[in-house]
């Protein structure tokens, strides 16, 4: 920020001091401060969305051009549109959707960024989690917590699809990133399918279990089945005037989000329902799992429905119309900035 008024010659002595003391790597922070601790979040981000009728034959086409052994990863990243080049759709977080094809293996490795997938479209996949694995179903939320092993296969006759969510931009920031390769690409199975849940998920814990606060979850399958069950019964009351009926996924040990850098939201609205303007600082990357609407985010508003991702960015007020009963899944960094004492939310 330029004072106001000054005079040439003032304006010529600054810019000279500024080159000398530039040769040293200094800056003046009069120059900047605005911008640097600005009275509100000025998010770079921009809303946008990703319509999977529009986007789904493109994710199908990287089938055809590479294998998944090759890719060791087939995702495209959606990356916002005010941030391309930078793998991101918000400033903490990555998202992308996968392609698995029928009997393709997508190599076990392990690194320090928390994943989560939502499964979109196809049947006949799973991920393994540290020698557990679990069958891929439309909906299901799947966390690959830090430093875990995972792999994915395809034992189906379809194509499977699913979101990748993760916290890349984040542990890039904090220059905290370490990743690992295995010489086996497919975990051997040491449990059976359904242990984590049945030992951590069925409102009891082993007797001798305890956790620290921060440690992620055992429960690595967040079933939609179930999430879908939980609504069916929650929605015969009274929604709530900005968020409609809205869950957080827990760590059902500790009631803390799953992984210590992502949170996990399901949200019910029933057909006609308007939210009540709300703004928060956590950007936050939504998918439509069931029905269609529009997202008013700002002035722009966004006209969804099933499998498309949307990104709202931080304090962007939001609203949401609800064309017929909706369920969205939600992610963001809100646990990261509550364990920092940042996040805020206003209800307008
Ligand atoms: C990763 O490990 C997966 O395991 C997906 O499926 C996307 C993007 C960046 C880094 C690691 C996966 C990823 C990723």
């Amino acid at each position: 920020m330029q004072a106001a008024n000054i005079s040439a010659d003032a304006a010529h002595d600054r810019r000279g001091y500024y080159d000398r003391i530039g040769r040293h790597s200094m800056t003046p922070l009069w120059e900047v401060l605005g911008a640097l601790v600005p009275p509100s979040p000025r998010s770079p981000v921009v809303p946008a969305i990703w319509r999977y009728a529009d986007v789904r034959e493109q994710v199908m086409e990287a089938g055809r051009l590479i294998t998944a052994e090759e890719a060791e990863r087939r995702v495209l990243i959606l990356e916002n549109p005010a941030l391309r080049g930078q793998s991101c759709i918000t400033q903490s977080l990555y998202a992308g959707l996968q392609l698995i094809m029928p009997g393709e293996v997508a190599p076990a490795h392990r690194h320090a960024q928390s994943a989560l997938r939502l499964v979109l479209d196809g049947e006949g996949a799973y991920t393994a989690v540290d020698g557990e694995r679990t069958t891929m179903r439309r909906g299901d939320f799947i966390i690959t917590p830090a430093w875990t092993w995972h792999d994915h296969g395809n034992l189906g006759d379809q194509p499977v699809v699913w979101l990748d969510g993760l916290d890349i931009p984040l542990v890039r920031f904090l220059d905290a990133g370490f990743a690992e390769k295995t010489e086996q690409a497919v975990q051997e199975p040491l449990r059976p399918e359904g242990d984590a849940l049945a030992r951590y998920g069925a409102n009891m814990v082993p007797v001798d279990f305890k956790q620290a606060p921060q440690e992620p979850t055992r429960v690595f399958v967040y079933p939609y089945e179930r999430t879908r069950a939980a609504f069916a019964t929650i929605a015969s009351g009274t929604p709530n005037p900005h968020v409609g009926f809205k869950q957080r996924f827990v760590n059902p040990a500790t009631g803390a989000s799953p992984m210590p850098t992502i949170g996990a939201f399901a949200q019910w609205l029933p057909a006609g329902f308007d939210t009540q303007p709300l703004r928060s600082t956590d950007g936050t990357v939504c998918v439509c799992l069931e029905g269609e609407g529009e997202a008013t985010i700002g002035e722009q508003t966004l006209r969804f429905a099933e499998n498309d991702v949307f990104v709202v960015p931080s304090w962007h007020t939001l609203r949401l119309h609800a064309g017929r009963d909706t369920l969205l899944f939600s992610y963001s960094d809100r646990p990261v900035q509550q364990a920092l004492g940042l996040w805020r939310e206003q209800r307008l």
